[in-house]
């Protein structure tokens, strides 16, 4: 087996640190934690490869909540979403029309180019996997969708009220 690796480095002329692995073996030590703030609350977000902040190739998790919604958005690269399990729905447009939007079942796939108009909501909720090349980012059709935009109770600090 290592000697396969070996010559698979030495054909393709990679350094062998490139064969190094990168294995989630059991999802139960997958770490969730809450989304970036150019998410709308309320889902739960895992990085299981690379860094979405950084350049590179990226693999990161989401559990959306039932009705969970993300507005009409664009992202500077191309965005790949694996439906794992329950379902969701993509359009694609500067405008969110349920009508209009597909339903991707568990073990389904939406990509969106670089640029391209889309949203995204749950009816009951689903598991999702994004992967593709960092750095991740999310820019709203209209600023008033984009959460970063909207004061949260968590956002504002006592101290800052009393001002
Ligand atoms: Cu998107």
């Amino acid at each position: 087996m290592r000697r396969i690796v070996l010559i698979c480095a030495l054909l393709l002329g990679l350094p062998l640190a490139a064969t190094a692995m990168d294995i989630t073996a059991d999802p139960a030590t997958i770490k969730w934690g809450p989304p970036p703030p150019g998410l709308p609350p309320g889902a739960q977000v895992a990085v299981i490869s690379g860094d979405p902040g950084s350049n590179g190739p990226y693999v990161v998790r989401a559990k959306l909540p039932r009705g969970y919604t993300i507005a009409p958005h664009t992202h500077p690269t191309d965005e790949n979403v694996t439906v794992l399990s329950g379902s969701m729905r993509f359009g694609m447009g500067d405008k969110l029309d349920k009508k209009k939007a597909t339903v991707v079942r568990a073990g389904g796939f939406f990509g969106a180019e670089q640029g391209m108009q889309h949203y995204a909501f749950t009816s009951r909720g689903a598991v999702i996997q994004v992967h593709g090349m960092g750095p991740f980012a999310i820019t709203y059709v209209n600023a008033a969708d984009d959460p970063r935009n909207k004061p949260t109770a968590q956002a504002a600090p006592a101290a800052d009220k009393k001002k």
